[in-house]
């Protein structure tokens, strides 16, 4: 195992006042605290989430690699305890995704909840679905065992898949599934559907594919909670809905369940999910300001879509144009928190980033959440706060959570900045050492801000140790 050289990057910076709901970009201040580090771990293949295990081992799911891993945290060695054949992976963001434990696993239950895509069709076409399954844990042998599939036959995409797995203290399985990618690229004519619900008969014949954009909650046997919300007359899985691509799922205080979601190019979101809201996308990203964003449907272009070229920041008159204040809906909430939001008129194309302009916009791609309690030993600076992973950044950002749990407030800080994108973390039982999963390829800002090809530790997980004097 070998140290990581960043303790040199954790100067201390100025911490600029973050307090309002709008900020600026790159002002979060950087954390000047001298954690221990090293990499625990190497040769992990898209690891996608990490969980501290109730056998006190990590339990990583490797997206391409198709496996689940088991990771000693005093010396990194690894063991399979599963590896799933039928997981369709084309490693882009479909493959193994999500895993939750059952909450008296080893105490009476040994389940284990893990959510994958496959192809659903048994010929040579590819129908690429996503699954939650259940698995039981030998632990004996120490592998997983005995699936069963809880649900089948949800929407699936190489883009936008979310996949974040929960089980929440209510004991019920909460997943997110992003909004496919659509109105983007390969999917340009895709319409967005995060707005779209089920109807009765859908939900009757089992067809899920109105749970782009959502985020669901089920039974842990995969059906329809009974307390679930009733959204425009029809009870489903979806528990909120209008999303974009909500990777980070935690529970916090009072049982609130906050999610983290990608925006466009600028204003990604930290929400408080309550039951049977709408989360505004594609017609409001980040707050309902009309700066820096219009939602513009391609699908409904006036010349045919198919005949049109995407562009991250050209768009043909043929498409129509939505203001976000234009837009209303009695459910909908704003989020708690953007990062970040900019004006009217901002320049997405800066020169610093060439042709990976995305690196530079004043988003950071949040791609995971964990929610840190306040108590005896938590170290200050994290206490009762959310840790959201970027992907662009290479950085943990806490936002501090106010007294009640609620909402957010006080400055943002950055830790543990690295080239690397992280992709997910876990925190030890006494909350004192973070584990941090990194992305195997991919773009990351330097220092500078311009992107870096060469990310410093791909496949891995780093290990930063609090200090005991703090
Ligand atoms: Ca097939
Ligand atoms: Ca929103
Ligand atoms: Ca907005």
């Amino acid at each position: 195992m070998k140290r990581l050289l960043v303790l040199a990057t954790l100067l201390a910076l100025a911490a600029n006042g973050c307090t309002a709901s709008h900020e600026q970009p790159s002002n979060a201040g950087r954390s000047s605290a001298p954690f221990a580090s090293r990499v625990l771990a190497t040769g992990l293949a898209d690891p996608w989430e990490i969980v501290w295990g109730p056998d006190g081992f990590l339990w990583v799911t490797e997206k391409a690699g198709k496996r689940v891993t088991r990771v000693n945290p005093a010396d990194g060695s690894k063991s399979t305890v599963t590896t799933i054949a039928d997981v369709y992976s084309t490693q882009s963001q479909d493959g193994l995704l999500g895993m939750a434990f059952q909450p008296n696993f080893l105490k009476g239950n040994n389940d284990v909840f893990i959510a994958y895509t496959y192809d659903a069709d048994s010929g040579p076409a590819v129908d690429r679905r996503a699954k939650i399954v259940r698995f039981t844990y030998d632990p004996a042998t120490r592998t997983l065992n005995r699936p069963v599939d809880l649900i089948a036959g949800l929407p699936a995409s190489t883009d936008h898949d979310a996949g974040r797995l929960l089980v929440g203290p209510d004991q019920k399985l909460y997943y997110s599934i992003g909004d496919q990618g659509s109105n983007q690229f390969s999917r340009t004519c895709n319409p967005i559907r995060s707005q779209d619900l089920p109807t009765a008969q859908d939900v009757q014949i089992r067809d899920w594919e109105t749970y782009q954009g959502k985020i669901l909650r089920l039974d842990l046997d995969g059906g329809i909670p009974a307390d679930n919300p009733v959204i425009k007359g029809v009870r489903s899985h979806v528990f909120t809905y209008g999303h974009r691509n909500p990777e980070g799922l935690a529970f916090g205080p009072g049982g609130r369940l906050f999610s983290t979601e990608h925006g466009p190019k600028s204003d990604d979101e930290i929400n408080l999910n309550e039951p049977g809201k709408n989360y505004g996308w594609p017609y409001v990203s980040g707050f309902k300001d009309d700066q820096a964003y219009a939602y513009e449907n391609w699908s409904a272009s006036t010349v045919p879509c198919a005949s049109l070229h995407y562009d991250d920041f050209t768009t043909p008159p043929s498409v129509p144009r939505q203001a976000e204040t234009s837009w209303n809906s009695p459910d909908y909430m704003d989020p708690l928190k953007t990062l970040y939001t900019v004006s009217r008129g901002y320049n997405f194309q800066d020169p610093t980033c060439g042709d990976q302009s995305y690196v530079c916009w004043p988003s950071i791609a949040p791609s995971s959440m964990v929610y840190v309690p306040a108590g005896d030993g938590v170290f200050g600076g994290w206490s009762n706060s959310l840790l959201v992973t970027s992907l662009k950044n290479g950085a943990v950002y806490r936002l501090r959570l106010t007294q009640d749990g609620g909402s957010i407030q006080g400055d943002i800080t950055q830790y543990f900045k690295t080239a690397n994108r992280y992709r997910a973390l876990a925190l030890s039982p006494d909350h004192r050492k973070v584990y941090i999963l990194t992305d195997t390829n991919g773009l990351v800002a330097s220092e500078s801000g311009s992107p870096v090809e060469q990310l410093a530790d791909p496949g891995a997980i780093l290990e930063f140790s609090v200090p005991a004097s703090r």
